[in-house]
């Protein structure tokens, strides 16, 4: 029997090199699902992404026009691409390492310029491809290969981040929840302007057995029983919410897109307004 969504993957490159248990493999299947079920034809697709295990889900694995760029500079090219290719779904998947590390002022420069990218943000709380070094959004105290101590940093609450910063769609999901998952996934590529999904992932191999949580299924069981939705938290305090996932849309909005702000001044241009 072969699989329907087979053909939307680098048939050359399977199987991929995904660990077992990582939350990429459940992602890029999702990913697949989700273009499938929007009958997005991926000629219309431009993925974008940068360096990472959460990089390769896109590229090289997904079957579409890809730019596999430089360690955080995937939202600069997607800008780039966008600009020149307005018509065109381009959909940023990178790590936590990637997208709010080294590329975090991109991000958050994004979805202030509201441009219309789609960015899946794969949060698995570690720089894993590298063997697992602290990043932006590991919790404090967690021992990593460079804060074998303990983390004295506060990690970043990205998706909060990408709110303010003014994007038109943001959300929190797991990989335990894929089925909410999968419908945001179609609500951010759908929505016109900057949407952003942050999926907290498991990394079983660099991240999980830091926290003894050795399989990925211990990490899932994790997501399972510690997710809250964004709905009953409000007002609980900073400390009952330690160890939690707040999942669910945090924004869905309506701002003036930055390529059609640019081809609005175009416009008055030929039409000798300006
Ligand atoms: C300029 C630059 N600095 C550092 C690296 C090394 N490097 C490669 S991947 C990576 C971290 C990736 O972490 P993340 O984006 O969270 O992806 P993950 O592997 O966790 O999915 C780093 C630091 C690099 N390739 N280029
Ligand atoms: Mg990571």
């Amino acid at each position: 029997m072969e699989n329907k969504y087979v053909k939307y993957l680098r048939n050359e490159t399977l199987p991929t090199e995904f660990c077992v248990g990582c939350g990429c493999g459940t992602v890029l299947n999702l990913f697949c699902h989700v273009i499938d079920e929007m009958q997005i034809n991926p000629d219309d697709i431009i993925t974008v992404t940068g360096i990472g295990c959460s990089s390769w889900i896109p590229s090289p694995y997904f079957s579409a026009d890809t730019l596999h760029t430089t360690h955080g500079r995937a939202i600069a090219f997607a800008t780039g691409v966008k600009v020149m290719k307005p018509g065109k779904h381009v959909i940023v998947i990178a790590g936590d390492g990637d997208l709010a590390g080294i590329g975090g002022n991109h991000l958050i420069h994004a979805a202030r310029r509201n441009i219309g990218l789609t960015v899946f943000l794969v949060n698995n709380y570690i720089y894993g491809m590298t063997g697992g070094q602290v990043s932006p959004t590991t919790p404090s105290t967690v021992n990593t290969a460079t804060t074998p101590y303990g983390n004295v940093e506060q990690p970043m609450q990205i998706a909060e981040l990408v709110a303010a910063a003014g994007a038109s769609y943001v959300a929190r999901w797991t990989t335990y929840h894929v089925f909410h998952l999968k419908k945001a996934m179609k609500e951010a590529i759908s929505k016109k302007g900057f949407s952003f999904i942050e999926i907290c992932s498991q990394c079983p191999t660099s991240y999980g057995k830091r926290v003894g949580k050795r399989e990925g299924i211990d990490q899932l069981l994790d997501f399972k029983e510690n997710s809250m939705n964004i709905q009953n938290v409000s007002g609980m305090r900073e400390d009952e919410l330690e160890g939690k996932y707040i999942v669910g849309k945090l924004v869905e909005r309506n701002r003036l897109e930055f390529v059609d702000g640019l081809l609005n001044i175009n416009a008055q241009f030929a039409e000798g307004v300006r």
